[in-house]
């Protein structure tokens, strides 16, 4: 699906959506579509760093990720509807960060799997997360963030977590594409995922 990734590199949203369709109709894996999108997204950001596209770009190719994805949405099985759910997670950006089109794709993807998902949205206040914790008892909070910026509230999430006594009682997963070990450890939340199939692994392995 290389000209699914260049369509969406060079920003050609109605090739993309497109492509999509025929990849759809064709019967191709929704995963695989996906991933295509994601490599054209990878791609965008290197272009972006090296100052040939801008943020409008960026914005842009947000709206196209979103437009095929929700496309893709109604072909993948299972869900929610298939089953009882297997579990709560809350998944929220951080405070301070806006970036939100990996946390939506992990958030259809856990749907998919069959976890009932509360998605608080953006830029989401600390405070917020902690009550949501506290009233909804999920058995895992997803933080996403894409900016160094986001460390700190991740970290506050978590100090939080403690101060309230419920910190044994949630995981705390971090998710997004510049999350390392040491931000892992930084923050003393429980696990970290780039990629939004390693998480339902992850999930599926709690008790
Ligand atoms: C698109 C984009 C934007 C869009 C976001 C649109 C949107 N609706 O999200 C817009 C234009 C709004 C934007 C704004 C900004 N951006 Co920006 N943006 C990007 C870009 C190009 C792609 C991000 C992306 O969507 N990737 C695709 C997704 C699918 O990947 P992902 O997020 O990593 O998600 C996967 C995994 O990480 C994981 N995952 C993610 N979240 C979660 C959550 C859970 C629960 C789980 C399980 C998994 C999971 O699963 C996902 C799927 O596999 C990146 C560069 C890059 N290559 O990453 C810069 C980047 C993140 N942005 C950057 C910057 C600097 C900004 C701005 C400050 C720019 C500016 N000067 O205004 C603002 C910040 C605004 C704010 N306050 O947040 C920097 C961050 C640098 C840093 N270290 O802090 C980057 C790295 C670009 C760069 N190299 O400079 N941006």
């Amino acid at each position: 699906m290389q000209d699914l990734t260049n369509a969406m590199a060079e920003m050609m949203e109605d090739e993309v959506l497109a492509l999509t369709d025929k990849y759809l109709a064709e019967g191709k894996p929704p995963q695989a579509i996906l991933d295509a999108f994601q490599a054209g997204m990878a791609e965008i950001g290197k272009r972006y760093e090296a100052g040939e596209y801008f943020v409008a770009e960026l914005i842009m190719a947000g709206e196209m990720m979103n437009a095929g994805s929700e496309k893709i949405k109604p072909h993948l099985k299972g869900g929610p509807q298939a089953g009882p759910s297997k579990g709560r997670v809350l998944v929220a950006t951080v405070q301070g960060d806006i970036h939100d089109i990996g946390k939506n794709i992990a958030v259809t993807i856990m749907e998919l799997a069959g976890y009932e998902v509360k998605n608080l949205g953006e830029d989401v206040p600390t405070a917020t997360i902690i009550e949501e914790v506290k009233a909804w008892k999920p058995k895992m909070v997803g933080l996403s963030g894409l900016l160094t910026l986001a460390y700190d509230p991740m970290k506050a999430v978590v100090d939080g977590l403690k101060e309230a006594g419920l910190r044994d009682s949630v995981k705390v997963l971090l998710g997004g594409g510049q999350i390392d070990d040491y931000v892992l450890k930084f923050t003393g939340a429980d696990v970290y995922a780039n990629d939004a199939m390693a998480n339902v692994t992850y999930l599926n392995g709690l008790k």
